[in-house]
């Protein structure tokens, strides 16, 4: 039997010469190197990633390429591009890779080469985008649409609503996205709030297209469109589907030429540059969606071929895995210096949460180590307004990853010289922080001087890209997407199934008649749930 991960010969390295250097401050590893913040640095198909203000030494970064060697990474990769089932708890294989594999590529899978399908329904998805961006496609009375409405949850929203939002720089400047996602009845009812019916078309985006969230709203949204427009037929026109149901579609009553497909293989958090993707491909239109691809791709290539100490997304992944692991900062600030991208955060945290916060191997024993550190963030210089004083001075040290661009897509006067000063500013004094005698040469009262100082030797990541362009923003993201399975790689989990969702899906389904019910109704909950239920029972209102 091969040995859990904490035995490795190459987890146990890591674990004492963490030890021996857990001493060193970041001043002194800059100091001992005035090369360091460019050898400690990685340039790959156009991002740049600075890691240099890292707690790590060049020992760190090779016993790390040790422990990924040893944990097979480079074999799983293989796999997971080969079409291999991975994925082995639902027996699937992964390969949101094919979504972006060029015309030419060959992926076979079950003895079926999987790619034409996937640019048959790019090619399909493009006529439709066209029609919609140029007029063609017209309402049920014959208005130009105007409003794009993306109903869906988890991986069928946040993905669509964080590249929409992240490309809004390229979008139609006549069409306007909303989505929606909560089965809270405020989302759809702002969601379309002021909205002419004849001019919005929904798009109901669901894998299984039986998610209870999103049928309950997409069925609201039918209802009111039908009722204010003032036939069924209407909906032929008003509303598409991306799912891979068929059937399901049907019986909501969108026809086959209006739904969009693609295959198991996709997970909900792996599926933006799917046909999930409709939305962001209408937004932007077809050609800004292939660089996107595009831009996946060459991440994809460059995950697949590159060395481990050479690979930008095997770096990130591990040097996340140190923090978390063996230094025991258990979080993840990413903040991203571009307010295009302020719901990246959020599709990270799916991204990386989802995917690798499991508690047991594929084996099924425990994982000996703690798995996917806690996401979260917001984009700078907001952030540095509220949480940032915990993540300077705080008792809790949290990495983070910092994301800029070099070129402004919105530039008024030299506001965004500001912006990427406050990013640099902020690594640099996270890493170096401000000792008591500075702050003492500085004149500070000494009751006072306590509070001025800065511990510093708080770990960044710093990634530059020249723009936020399409194929940027796809590079990105499959940046991280990589991360994330170099860690559930070592961790030897399965980074693609998602069992956590369904104990509380379940229980919500027993717990809905109980609210519903006429009469009282016999409760067998314990008495904190028994009481919350008869509580809300007797006090709502509507
Ligand atoms: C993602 C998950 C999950 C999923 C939603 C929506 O990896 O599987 O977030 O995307 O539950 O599912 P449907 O697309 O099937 O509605």
């Amino acid at each position: 039997m091969s040995r859990t991960l904490t035995q490795k010969a190459s987890w146990k390295a890591l674990a004492s010469h963490q030890k021996k250097i857990a001493k060193k401050h970041l001043r002194e590893l800059f100091a001992e190197d005035a090369t360091r913040g460019t050898r400690l640095a990685l340039e790959a198909v156009g991002l740049y990633l600075d890691y240099s203000k890292n707690r790590v030494t060049d020992k760190t970064l090779k016993l790390l390429v040790a422990l990924a060697e040893d944990c097979g990474l480079q074999d799983k990769i293989a796999a997971m591009f080969r079409g291999d089932r991975i994925n082995t708890t639902e027996n699937r294989a992964v390969l949101h890779i094919a979504l972006r594999s060029p015309r030419w590529q060959q992926i076979v899978l079950d003895g079926v080469d999987v790619v034409p399908g996937v640019h048959e329904v790019l090619d399909r998805m493009a006529a439709f985008a066209d029609q919609v961006r140029d007029g063609r496609w017209r309402g049920f009375t014959g208005k130009r649409i105007r409003h794009v409405v993306n109903i869906g949850i988890g991986g069928s929203d946040l993905g669509p609503v964080m590249a929409c939002e992240a490309l809004r720089h390229y979008a139609h400047a006549d069409l306007d996205f909303r989505f929606v996602s909560n089965v809270d009845s405020t989302d759809l009812t702002e969601a379309t709030r002021g909205l002419d019916p004849a001019q919005t078309l929904f798009i109901v985006s669901s894998k299984t297209f039986t998610t209870l969230e999103t049928m309950t709203n997409a069925k609201a949204a039918r209802d009111s469109l039908v009722a204010q427009l003032g036939s069924d037929d209407a909906v032929a026109r008003h509303f598409v589907a991306v799912s891979t149901n068929a059937d399901g579609v049907k019986a909501f009553g969108i026809a086959e030429s209006s739904m969009f497909g693609f295959a198991d293989w996709v997970g909900g958090r792996y599926s933006m540059d799917s046909a999930i993707g409709l939305s962001t491909m209408i937004a932007i239109g077809p050609e800004n969606f292939e660089a996107m691809l595009a831009g996946f791709h060459e991440m994809d290539e460059h995950f697949r071929s590159a060395p481990p100490a050479q690979n930008l997304p095997v770096l990130l992944g591990l040097l996340s895995l140190w923090n978390n692991d063996f230094l025991g900062f258990s979080t993840l600030a990413v903040l991203p210096y571009e307010q295009y991208l302020k719901r990246f955060p959020a599709y990270l945290q799916q991204l990386a949460m989802e995917s690798n916060g499991k508690h047991v191997t594929l084996d099924g024993e425990p994982v000996k180590a703690d798995t996917s550190p806690v996401v979260w963030g917001e984009p700078g210089t907001n952030g540095q307004h509220s949480f940032y004083q915990l993540i300077h001075q705080g008792t809790r040290i949290v990495p983070c990853d910092f994301i800029g661009f070099c070129t402004a897509l919105s530039p008024i006067g030299g506001q965004h010289d500001l912006l990427i000063a406050n990013l640099i500013a902020q690594a640099e004094a996270l890493a170096f922080g401000k000792t008591a005698k500075q702050v003492e040469d500085e004149g500070v009262a000494p009751e006072l001087v306590p509070h001025r100082v800065f511990e510093g030797n708080r770990p960044s990541n710093t990634i530059l890209i020249d723009a936020l362009t399409p194929a940027a923003l796809g590079k990105l993201v499959a940046l991280y997407e990589h991360s994330v399975f170099t860690q559930g790689a070592i961790w030897n989990i399965d980074s693609f199934d998602q069992w956590g969702v369904e104990l509380g899906k379940a229980l919500a389904s027993r717990v809905i008649p109980e609210l519903r019910s006429p009469h009282d109704p016999e409760l067998a909950h314990d008495s904190s749930t028994n009481a919350l239920i008869r509580r809300y029972r007797q006090r709502r209102t509507t």
